[in-house]
């Protein structure tokens, strides 16, 4: 890999935003994935190329290292805000073509729930990934994620649930989502969900993490293929 490439690597995994982000330590006053990316664009490296081989591995380290305990919350926002820095000058070859989406995430926090810390970050984890992700946000009932599927009904739907008293909730909207389309692949997820919980009320993958989710996604999409 060069060495621009290398460098928005490295931006990603310990979350260097751009050149005036003090964090992470090692890397104050070096430039971020916001100049990286625009220097391997201005180089002539492809955008598929940055994405391949530079964006995309980095989340993956960074999801794998969140999985294992290795770092926490805010070093994964901080690497996932690096990734939306790259992916502002990165977007508008998706846009136009040059970069195919992998398929879209559908997601939200279930109705009474307001929690989005957890959705948020695996919102921008699955982006990262290389999928188009549409946010319906917190207290999403099943007439949201219904009309939502009705506009993009080869979506893959992603809930989450923190409370205890919320988590019914999840089974309310995968029978209303399995009405309208029953192959539709549906993933849960929240703190006190498990997976079987996930099994019980007919979800097709429970996910503990971002990475998971990503994870489920790809096969998902292997199986369909
Ligand atoms: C922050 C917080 C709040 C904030 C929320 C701010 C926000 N914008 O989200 C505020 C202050 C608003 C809040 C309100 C309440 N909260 Co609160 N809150 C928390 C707290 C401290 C942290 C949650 C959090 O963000 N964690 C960090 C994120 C990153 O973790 P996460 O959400 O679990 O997500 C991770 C995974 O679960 C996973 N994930 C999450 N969703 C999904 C979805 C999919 C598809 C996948 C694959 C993965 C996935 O990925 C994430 C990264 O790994 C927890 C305690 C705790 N330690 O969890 C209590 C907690 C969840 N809250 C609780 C309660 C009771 C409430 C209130 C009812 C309090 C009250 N009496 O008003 C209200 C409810 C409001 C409502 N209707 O939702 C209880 C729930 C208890 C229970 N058994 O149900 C907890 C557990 C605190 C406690 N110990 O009592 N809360």
């Amino acid at each position: 890999m060069s060495e621009i490439l290398d460098k928005l690597f490295e931006c990603v995994e310990f979350g260097k935003i751009n050149a005036a982000s003090p964090y992470p330590p090692q890397l104050k006053g070096q430039d971020g994935a916001s100049e990286y990316t625009q220097k391997a664009l201005a180089q002539g490296f492809s955008p598929a190329e940055i994405m391949d081989t530079a964006l995309i591995p980095a989340m993956t380290k960074v999801g794998q290292k969140f999985s294992e305990n290795k770092i926490f919350v805010p070093q994964m926002l901080l690497s996932a805000k690096a990734m939306n820095a790259a992916l502002v000058y990165i977007k508008p070859y998706f846009s136009s073509g040059e970069i195919k989406r992998k398929g879209t995430f559908i997601m939200g926090t279930v109705n009474g729930d307001l929690h989005d810390i957890g959705k948020n970050l695996v919102c921008m984890m699955v982006e990262g990934a290389g999928w188009d992700v549409i946010d319906l946000g917190v207290d999403v009932g099943p007439e949201k994620f219904v009309e939502s599927l009705k506009q993009h009904p080869d979506a893959y739907v992603g809930m989450s649930a923190l409370l205890t008293t919320t988590m019914p909730n999840m089974k309310i909207i995968i029978d209303a989502i399995r009405e309208v389309n029953p192959k539709t692949k549906i993933i849960v997820g929240g703190a006190p969900v498990s997976a079987d919980f996930a099994a019980s009320i007919g979800a097709d993958a429970y996910a503990g993490n971002p990475q998971e989710d990503v994870e489920a996604l790809e096969r998902f999409r292997e199986e369909c293929a």
